[in-house]
């Protein structure tokens, strides 16, 4: 069957680039792609998911401590997938390869206050570039909340099909129906200040795995497995997502259970709060509630970005000041001009990376230091034995530029 999707003339480089990712695992953003699947956007991009809904974020500091304070953070974590895992597809047609960003990259912005619920802001570094490992940290400093976490991804090749009508390499051919899974590697936390005064709470955030299917038809679209934990206020929920014919026969689907952890502040109240949906949809309780659990409303907020043009100091690594041609390039169908920035600031990274290994130096992160290990990752991680025991962390400088006018002060 043909690869509907793809364009004629890009046919070719298609089945190559599937060929390519068939018998490859690792890094899958230096892979070069076809023009039809390239995205405008860069990675650093990304983080800005989180926020989309900011009442959600908002309302987490506002319920009560204990479990409703865990169904909020729940609330608002399932509200966020819609926005990190369908938005392509609904604003470009199918899920797309984002721009890879180099080292350095920023990408800075906010979402007003609204109906009382503080500024939000968002501050993005790209900490490193192969592998690509983008860190974040999201404010809301008037509601006391903060997120902070970091993201890179592992993926690899499943194939689903077993077809031999390719002589020269059966195992090849028969896998370009498969589909794309992407571990992702990090974690979130996010941490609640009561304003009151009184001691932080640390909720541990582990991240889905991702399917990536509908590559043979060029029109590639995400299902999330696997299952995420929240760990944090007491109480833990597990939550285990499945697409069509699991919980709902119904595509992206997911069950969330909730309990409370003894002996870490979760006491009373039903001892399983059970919540089961689709989460680009809505979702409702089938124990421990009744009714409507969330829904993704209508009014998704995408986050202001400082805009570069202002030049506030955030130089040339400033995302959208970066790959502005490229952007351009691809968004106008100008793929001449898009592969020959590109190139240029390949070149020019590759050019910094000699110049410092020349003059002995490495760079310098602007706002975060990275650490071994993590703490609160290890302490709450321990209530599910999580896999791995511990991982790595880029710790937040503090350094906010002087272009937040919340967070900085
Ligand atoms: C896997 C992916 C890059 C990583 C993207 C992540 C995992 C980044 C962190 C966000 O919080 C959530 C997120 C959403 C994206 O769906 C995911 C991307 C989807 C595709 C992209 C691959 C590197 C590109 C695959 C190329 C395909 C489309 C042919």
């Amino acid at each position: 069957q043909e690869a509907q999707a793809v364009p004629a003339a890009q046919r070719g480089s298609w089945t190559s680039f599937l060929k390519s990712i068939a018998s490859f695992s690792g890094d899958l953003s230096s892979l070069t792609a076809p023009p039809f699947i390239l995205s405008p956007t860069s990675l650093t991009e990304f983080p800005a998911y989180w926020c989309e809904r900011p009442d959600y974020f908002a309302a987490i500091a506002d319920a009560k401590p204990g479990r409703d304070r865990a169904l909020a953070v729940l609330r608002w974590f399932i509200s966020t997938l819609k926005d990190q895992y369908t938005s392509r597809n609904e604003e470009m047609g199918s899920e797309k390869k984002p721009l890879n960003p180099v080292l350095g990259e920023v990408f800075y912005g906010t979402w007003a206050d609204k109906n009382g619920r503080g500024v939000t802001e968002l501050l993005v570094e790209q900490v490193s570039h192969h592998p690509p490992i983008t860190a974040y940290v999201i404010q809301n400093k008037s509601k006391g909340l903060r997120l902070t976490g970091h993201n890179a991804q592992k993926t690899s090749f499943s194939c689903t099909f077993s077809f031999t009508s390719d002589i020269v390499n059966p195992l090849i051919w028969s896998c370009l129906a498969g589909s794309i899974i992407v571990k992702q590697i990090g974690h979130a936390v996010l941490t609640v200040t009561p304003t009151s005064g009184g001691a932080p709470e640390n909720y541990l955030i582990t991240l889905p795995r991702l399917r990536i299917d509908g590559l043979w038809y060029g029109s590639p679209y995400i299902e999330l497995t696997d299952t995420s934990y929240i760990i944090g206020g007491g109480h833990v929920s597990t939550i285990e997502f499945k697409g069509k014919g699991y919980f709902s026969g119904k595509s992206h689907s997911f069950k969330s259970v909730t309990t409370p952890l003894p002996g870490q502040g979760g006491q009373g109240g039903p001892t399983e709060t059970i919540v089961e949906g689709t989460w680009h949809e809505n979702s409702k309780f089938s124990k421990g509630g009744a009714g409507a659990f969330h829904e993704v409303h209508e009014n998704k907020e995408e986050v202001a970005p400082f805009a570069y043009a202002d030049d506030k100091g955030m130089g040339e690594f400033e995302t959208r000041k970066l790959w502005n041609l490229v952007a351009k390039g691809i968004r106008e169908g100008d793929f001449e001009l898009a592969s020959r920035e590109k190139s240029r600031i390949e070149n020019e990274q590759r050019q910094m990376r000699k110049d410092e290994q020349a003059e002995n130096r490495s760079w310098e992160l602007r706002h975060f230091t990275h650490e071994a290990s993590d703490p609160i990752y290890e302490q709450l991680g321990r209530a599910v034995k999580i896999v791995p025991p511990t991982e790595d962390m880029y710790v937040f400088k503090e350094n906010w530029p002087a272009v937040f006018s919340s967070a900085a002060k």
